[in-house]
């Protein structure tokens, strides 16, 4: 089957495309630029808050030359990276996003990474062209240097006067003058980029000929390809990511947005591509998959969905819960529509039991889903303590906080039970902030947060022998209990120990339970405040009375006994010092051990991250009370690439200004 009969066949069919890239690249300013050609331009002020700091997906349906389309504009903050990851699971198609500067690409590496892992088609839109300041084809070998596929250069920048005014089609070979507000205009190709545009032509024609014995044979034998033929090969190699074209452009003044379009048109695999990519069969029950899920106002819950077998019917079942209307978001404003067809990307009303990456169906059972794996959530690296302002909103929030972590699965929310603080685990201030943000608007709860307490222990340094005696005479028969015990340091991690060495029955075999309770109750709480640990209490030694004595009077005389003892026993704090494994760009190695010396950080070597070419692993012992904000300024060091991961290692002696504190 040729591509121009599937062309025709899936005509009008519903693709949808992904605008990823770094922060800042323009993707929000691309897909306005998108969706105002298509004549839906997202209404001014109809964006719900956090559009602007670049933290919410934003879906946008349109139609353009008789084709419809669902366009993703992915947030660019390295916080939200995940809601990218998971729009990836749901599209045909990504648009990388970045801009004309080598010194940028290696921003782009890590999306470039993913949709190779993930073989997800793309394309990459140089935008800001009009800012250009070095050679295209630098910015070209710099990105090329972080993609495992070719990238194909479709179009050579005209320069007039140090302004980009227009580009020539590499497979045309035609050239076109930028307009404002209008389509460019046919010129003739300026004699200054001939010689180039002919190199990056052949260029093009040696890549497609690398995976097709027929063209490299014309090539061979110096004839010229036709320019449908180049097309369609290019169609396939893109379509089956074995290539990466490369567009130019200014989505600010619409500079080569309609050619990206034509070559979304022409490029973008269809529906059905993309379900067998997935491995999913065409006939059965309906299927599909939420990416996204938020709460609007009269809207209630929306779970953003990829409908991947069809057609989906509003007010079906889906597993189990009845369907609550079908959106489509034409101009960022929902439209309910009856059905949705496979392919599209829709807004699913009311469905209360699916968490973001569930698959619905109709189906009774488990669904046959193909490869529809959702990808696994990056682990946490910032952390912040709630607390409600008012105490009787505690079992709310705790249901509130379980609902939303269903809804973004790279919030975890735990009770240390060490502190007895409730944690919110995420991916950054700014991702905890519009949590805390969605905990006041959805359900009211109004919460304090705070940076969240280290879990110090004790210990004590040297061993003490304590003697304590109860001796109460209360009306009637009195409290009596007599102990002697010795409290030793063990080593780190032996915890605690009891020991019984009484002899000839000083203190009575039923009563020395309770000692030993009693002693390790008390170590729950030492002289500072904090649990203490690795203690053994010995009990050598004591006196009863026949009547008076009892397990409560044991208790208390040892409980006074430990409370003396450990105080004289010159105890000290620990600290927890995690084991730390710190990833970056291997430019940033040397600043990575730098930011974890500075931090108290105990530098344990470096590596090259494995299968991370380019990138390197810095492992460390880091005490935890120094972790708190370390992604923060890792982050701010590394151009937003590094990241960390941590798990407890060991207590240490806390010292200096940890025990100053
Ligand atoms: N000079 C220039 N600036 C642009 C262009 N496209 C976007 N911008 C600007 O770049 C900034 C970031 O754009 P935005 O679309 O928010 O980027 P995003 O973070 O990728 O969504 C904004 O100030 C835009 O006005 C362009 O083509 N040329
Ligand atoms: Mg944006």
């Amino acid at each position: 089957m040729s591509t121009s009969t599937t062309a025709t066949a899936d005509a009008g069919r519903p693709r949808s495309v992904a605008l990823v890239g770094p922060y800042g690249s323009g993707k929000s300013t691309l897909f306005d630029a998108l969706l105002g050609l298509a004549g839906a331009a997202p209404r001014r002020g109809a964006e719900p808050r956090g559009h602007a700091m670049g933290t919410e997906l934003r879906l946008g349906h349109c139609s353009f030359l008789g084709d419809s389309w669902a366009i993703l504009d992915c947030p660019g903050s390295v916080e939200f990276a995940f809601e990218t990851e998971a729009a990836l699971a749901a599209v045909d198609l990504a648009v990388v996003v970045c801009e004309p500067a080598e010194a940028k690409a290696l921003t782009v590496a890590p999306i470039l990474r993913t949709l190779e892992e993930r073989s997800i088609p793309h394309l990459v839109f140089v935008n800001r062209i009009d800012t250009l300041a070095g050679r295209v084809r630098d910015t070209l070998g710099a990105l090329q240097a972080h993609s495992r596929r070719k990238l194909l250069l479709r179009q050579v920048p005209i320069r007039e006067g140090g302004n980009v005014t227009g580009y020539v089609d590499v497979i045309s070979e035609r050239a076109y003058r930028y307009r404002p507000g209008q389509p460019s205009e046919l010129i003739q190709i300026p004699a200054h980029v001939q010689a180039r545009e002919r190199e990056a032509h052949d260029s093009l024609l040696e890549t497609l000929a690398d995976h097709d014995d027929a063209l490299l044979e014309k090539i061979l034998e110096d004839i010229a390809p036709t320019t449908a033929e180049i097309f369609e090969l290019l169609h396939k190699d893109q379509a089956s990511d074995a290539v990466v074209e490369v567009l130019l452009g200014a989505a600010e003044r619409l500079h080569g947005v309609r050619r990206l379009w034509k070559a979304l048109r022409h490029d973008t695999p269809h529906a059905a591509e993309t379900a067998a990519r997935r491995g999913i069969a065409p006939d059965g029950e309906a299927l599909a998959q939420v990416f996204k899920t938020v709460h609007a106002g009269h809207t209630g819950k929306l779970s953003y969905a990829r409908v991947w077998r069809g057609p989906l019917r509003d007010g079906s079942v889906l597993n189990g819960e009845r369907l609550g209307g079908i959106y489509r978001m034409p101009g960022g404003e929902p439209a309910r529509s009856q059905d949705a067809q496979p392919g599209e990307l829709v807004a699913l009303g009311r469905l209360e039991a699916a968490a973001t990456g569930a698959l619905l169906s109709t189906a009774a059972g488990a669904p046959d889903a193909g490869d529809l794996r959702f990808p696994a959530a990056p682990e946490p690296v910032y952390a912040l303590a709630i607390t409600t302002q008012d105490r009787k909103d505690d079992v709310k929030l705790s249901g509130a906080l379980q609902k939303l972590a269903s809804d973004d699965p790279t919030l975890h929310v735990a009770h240390d039970p060490e502190t007895g603080e409730t944690v919110l685990h995420g991916q950054g201030e700014m991702h905890l902030q519009a949590t805390v943000e969605r905990l006041a608007r959805n359900y009211g709860l109004k919460v304090t947060t705070a940076r969240p307490q280290v879990p110090f222990k004790e210990t004590i340094r040297r061993g003490v022998h304590q003697h304590a005696r109860l001796k109460r005479q209360t009306g009637g028969h009195g409290q009596f209990a007599d102990v002697k015990i010795d409290i030793a340091p063990r080593g780190r991690g032996e915890g605690f120990l009891f020991i019984d060495r009484i002899v000839g029955g000083s203190v009575p075999r039923q009563y020395i339970p309770a000692v030993g309770e009693a002693a390790e109750e008390a170590t729950r709480k030492g002289p500072f405040g904090y649990p203490v640990v690795d203690v053994a209490v010995t009990l050598v030694d004591g006196t009863f009375h026949s009547v008076d004595s009892s397990d409560m009077a044991f208790r208390s005389a040892t409980r006074m006994a430990m409370t003396e003892g450990l105080a004289k026993a010159e105890p000290f704090l620990l600290e927890p010092v995690d084991h730390v494994t710190l990833s970056v760009p291997n430019a940033f190695t040397a600043r990575a051990q730098r930011l974890l010396s500075g931090r108290r950080g105990q530098i344990l070597g470096y590596a090259e991250r494995a299968d991370w070419p380019g990138w390197d692993d810095v492992e460390a012992l880091v005490p935890q009370s120094e972790l708190h904000d370390l992604i923060i300024e890792l982050r701010s060091q590394t151009m937003g690439l590094g990241s960390y991961r941590r798990r407890f290692d060991h207590l240490a002696e806390a010292r200096g200004r940890v025990v100053a504190a």
